[in-house]
């Protein structure tokens, strides 16, 4: 019997049983959003969550690598350097929640200063057993630290986790490596506004936001020379040939990252380099490309500076200070709950 989650006596799903298990299921999940993107009439798209598979994964670490993407180093030396100042303006007692921990290389620093001062619950909250694995590993060292994993979608896990807060302790909320950028700006107005919801009066959100640059500097950082991003962004479609049983040809797809001025973000797209038909069995799905249209998969807005204090205010925040990076523009910023 195939892992749909739920049967009744009988050993048959029930109407109820059965939708609940098609929502949540993640194949299925993925198999109706490809479904979903690839048949829009006018932008084809892909959500960009799914980029995100071991191989994906894997990838996105060599981005960090390069010398083209600075982001994430720059997330890292800010964490760093500035640990000890952003946990000097924390209300303790506190508790940690980081929505997509990743590896939670980055996350040390915030952890080893406050270890200095109380022991410290660490709930990072993942869809990604593999990521929330590495990152329990990667942790496990810091003294004074209950490391507990999380693997849920940010907000259900968030909600979760701040269930289980103890009589006047506060929470800190992480949301490193511009991970904001990659909703449009009123998604990430509003899924701080969610955020908030969930929180109290004098908790705290330290949101990393990638900034502005030169133009050159932006493109390049998302086509870089060596093609890591471009094996990044065709993985997506690679991963629907392995997951859906589909025969994209991926020597027939082109990466190309491009800004769009009007929003201020770098998006992704794969472009059909001819005209062709691909078939996605596991979709129920036969598309048409014509030559030179694209499939949609990310986008990745830049902030300026005084840009995130406003949204913070919109979204029931006041922000209480940031600090930029010397060498790559981006910026920390420490928002406190009203
Ligand atoms: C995870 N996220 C913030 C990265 C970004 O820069 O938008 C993802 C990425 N896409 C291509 N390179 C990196």
């Amino acid at each position: 019997m195939p892992d749909f989650g739920a049967y009744n006596a009988d050993g048959r799903m029930t109407e109820k049983m059965l939708t609940q298990s098609i929502v949540t299921n993640p194949s299925f999940e993925f198999a109706a959003d490809v479904r979903t993107g690839l048949t829009k009439s006018k932008q084809k798209e892909l959500p960009s969550k799914y980029l995100y598979d071991d191989v994906g994964s894997a990838l996105f670490e060599v981005i960090s690598f390069l010398p083209e993407y600075g982001l994430t180093r720059a997330d890292e030396r800010l964490l760093r350097r500035h640990a000890g100042d952003i946990v000097d303006l924390l209300q303790t007692p506190i508790a940690v929640a980081e929505l997509g921990s990743g590896s939670g290389k980055k996350t040390r620093w915030i952890l080893e200063a406050l270890c200095r001062r109380q022991h410290t619950s660490y709930y990072p909250i993942e869809i990604s057993p593999t990521a929330l694995a590495m990152c329990e590993r990667e942790l496990r060292d810091i003294e004074c630290t209950s490391i507990l994993g999380c693997e849920r979608e940010y907000l259900d896990g968030l909600l979760e986790v701040a269930a289980k807060r103890h009589r006047g302790e506060h929470f800190l909320v992480l949301f490193l490596g511009s991970t904001i950028g990659n909703f449009d700006r009123m998604a990430g107005l509003k899924f701080l506004n969610q955020v908030r919801r969930i929180l109290e009066p004098g908790d705290s959100m330290l949101l990393g936001t990638d900034l502005e640059k030169s133009y050159a500097q932006m493109i390049a950082g998302y086509d870089d020379e060596l093609g890591v991003t471009a094996a990044f962004n065709l993985n997506l479609l690679a991963r629907i040939n392995r997951e859906l049983d589909a025969d994209f040809d991926l020597s027939q797809f082109q990466h190309v990252a491009r800004f769009n001025r009007e929003v201020r973000s770098i998006e992704m797209h794969l472009r059909s380099k001819r005209k062709q038909m691909v078939t996605i069995p596991g979709s129920e799905l036969v598309v048409e490309f014509v030559e030179g249209e694209t499939i949609w998969t990310e986008s990745s807005h830049k902030y300026s500076l005084t840009e995130v204090p406003r949204l913070a205010r919109s979204a029931g925040f006041r922000c209480q200070a940031q600090w930029v990076d010397e060498q790559w523009p981006f910026a920390e910023s420490l928002l406190v709950a009203e």
